[in-house]
């Protein structure tokens, strides 16, 4: 990845960064996307990757980073390159939201995800008593704290899919726009 490759290649490459706090449904809504199919998880130590093709001349490498408190301390190593942050939250683990939040505020005010386009899923829809997409926004304060960046809320389930083709299309095309603001500096920049 890096600013000049895009230049040389008609596919771009764009890395997405998917966090959240452990049993969000990160790891179901990466095999759902990849394989069209849903599979057992088990909680993931260490991390997932996986290349999906958009069909829009953009290849995406999503990273999904295991949850656990333990593992949070090393989000911040994959920080550096991501065009684009999932954040996924569990909309029926109101007990653990606040945690889901504080974590969320940390990651965005890391100097490296500085303007890095959001988007942030509501999984579980499918579960009684879910918030939905509206209520997460508010309880995210999404409007003050992503007020430097393009930003969404998607409500999706991971286990039927519904929601996922819509905010993988979001966070490509908010990460295209991103990327190539990048470029317009590094090119002024060079010259
Ligand atoms: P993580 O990768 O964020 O840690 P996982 O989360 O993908 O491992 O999912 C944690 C649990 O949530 C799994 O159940 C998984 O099946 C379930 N899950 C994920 N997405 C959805 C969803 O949209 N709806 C419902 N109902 N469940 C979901 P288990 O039972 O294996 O812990
Ligand atoms: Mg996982």
């Amino acid at each position: 990845m890096g600013l000049l490759n895009s230049k040389h290649s008609s596919v771009k490459q764009t890395q997405i960064l998917m966090l959240g706090l452990d049993s969000a449904g990160k790891s179901t809504l990466l095999y759902k996307l990849k394989f069209n199919d849903f599979f057992r998880t088990n909680p993931t130590i260490g991390f997932n990757v996986e290349m999906i093709e958009t069909g829009q001349n953009v290849a995406l490498t999503v990273w999904d980073v295991g949850g656990q408190q333990k593992m949070r301390k090393f989000w911040c190593n994959y920080f550096e390159n991501a065009d684009g942050l999932l954040y996924v939250v569990d909309s029926t683990d109101k007990q653990r939201l606040e945690d889901s939040k504080k974590e969320f505020e940390l990651i965005l005010k890391n100097e490296f995800i500085k303007n890095v386009p959001v988007v942030l899923l509501a999984n579980k829809q499918d579960l009684p008593g879910a918030l939905n997409a509206e209520e997460i926004t508010r309880k995210f304060n999404m409007k003050k704290h992503c007020s430097d960046r393009n930003w969404y809320v998607q409500p999706c389930c991971a286990m039927t899919g519904e929601g996922l083709a819509e905010a993988f299309q979001k966070v490509t095309a908010f990460a295209k726009n991103c990327k190539k603001s990048k470029e317009e500096v590094f090119t002024i920049f060079k010259q």
